[in-house]
């Protein structure tokens, strides 16, 4: 309905969701014909080499620019500790969030959760764990509990207006694979999509929580109607994407443009056909062993797509020269320069490309 004097907006799939919500959901449309967002995982956190140094970033410190997409990881908030899986502090990540957000940067949450019928992490598939959880389940009680402080997680992020900061949220992510207890064989696409549905209503209408869109994300898949097996539904999700990870040498580099393309086509028809928002919800190639690969590779498998952003995942770094994590270049990575032309492409968005974009308003 278009009210006059009104701008006409799309409502996400929220239909209370805040006013910054729903202004970035629809300024994540808009921004689908200027390029891809390129988003890092913990970037203001740590790096190859350093933690917590206020300010510092692997992506500003090799592009002298941040990120415009934030990811962060919510695992182990469930089960009260102050420290995620990932050794980040929940109120330091709260602050980097605030940040993010003051400089007109894009926040999005994982959360690999444990098992909550097993208590183990959320690698454990023990069968029944999903229809656990559900209502009528043994765990739905203790299912609610972990999502309370979701909400309250949520809840505490707000802006220096005291307004809520839009998040997309992303639970239940890979949910094709086998290895998660919510993924592939471990539970049937029934199950997820109602796990889906529960989660997000229980947030939304329980909670009160109005600061989220909601991202369906799986692993790599063949087709569309494998794409499409455990969707929730429209009116549940506002982006759809998909991760996916080059194996560790160069030799495959045109298997992973032939293979990451092949699913962006589909999720390009999927997103135009559900009209949604697409996005490659993580990426990676661990060691970034190829000097030319964001250009030749990556931009590459992603320049023929509209993709909302690209998300590497994070940059651990070291634990000895055989044993490392990272998908972003640092200072002096063999990447890095090649990094700079990524950085400088028309088709890639980083902070100051998305800052003047006011993405909030
Ligand atoms: C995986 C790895 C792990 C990490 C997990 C959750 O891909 O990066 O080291 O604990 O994600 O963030």
């Amino acid at each position: 309905m278009t009210v006059l004097g009104q701008v006409a907006h799309n409502l996400p799939a929220d239909k209370k969701a805040t006013k910054e919500t729903i202004a970035l959901y629809n300024n994540l449309k808009k921004l689908l014909n200027d390029g891809t967002m390129f988003g890092h995982q913990d970037d203001l956190a740590y790096g190859v080499g350093w933690k917590y140094e206020p300010k510092r970033s692997d992506i500003k410190d090799v592009t002298g620019d941040y990120p415009a997409v934030y990811g962060f990881e919510l695992g182990r908030l469930e089960i009260d500790q102050p420290v995620n899986l990932d050794s980040v502090p929940f109120d330091k990540m709260k602050s980097f969030i605030r940040d993010a957000y003051d400089r007109g940067g894009v926040i999005t949450l994982s959360w690999h959760l444990n098992n909550p019928l097993t208590g183990k992490t959320a690698w454990n598939p023990a069968p029944g764990t999903v229809a656990s959880v559900l209502p009528g389940g043994e765990k739905n009680d203790l299912f609610k509990t972990w999502l309370d402080k979701v909400a309250a997680f949520m809840l505490d992020l707000r802006g220096k207006h005291g307004e809520y900061i839009p998040v997309i949220f992303r639970p239940f992510h890979e949910l094709n694979g086998d290895w998660f207890w919510w993924g592939g064989k471990n539970c049937t696409p029934d199950e997820l999509k109602k796990l889906y549905q529960f989660t997000e209503s229980y947030l939304r209408d329980k909670k009160n929580v109005h600061n989220l869109l909601f991202a369906y994300n799986t692993d790599k898949f063949y087709s569309k109607e494998e794409y499409l097996r455990r969707y929730p539904g429209d009116e549940w999700v506002d982006v759809i994407g998909f991760d996916i990870y080059q194996a560790y040498n160069t030799a495959t580099n045109v298997d992973f443009i032939k293979y990451c393309g092949s699913m962006l086509a589909t999720l390009d028809s999927v997103a135009t056909e559900h009209n949604k928002i697409p996005a490659l919800t993580e990426f990676g190639y661990n060691g970034l062993k190829d000097s030319l690969w964001w250009t030749n590779t990556f931009l590459k498998a992603i320049a023929p797509y509209k993709i909302s952003y690209a998300l590497a995942w994070r940059n651990a770094g070291f634990r000895n020269a055989d044993q490392y994590e990272f998908y972003a270049p640092y200072k002096g990575q063999l990447s890095a320069d090649n990094f700079v032309d990524f950085y400088k492409s028309k088709k890639t968005l980083f902070q100051k490309d998305v800052s003047v974009k006011k993405l909030y308003e």
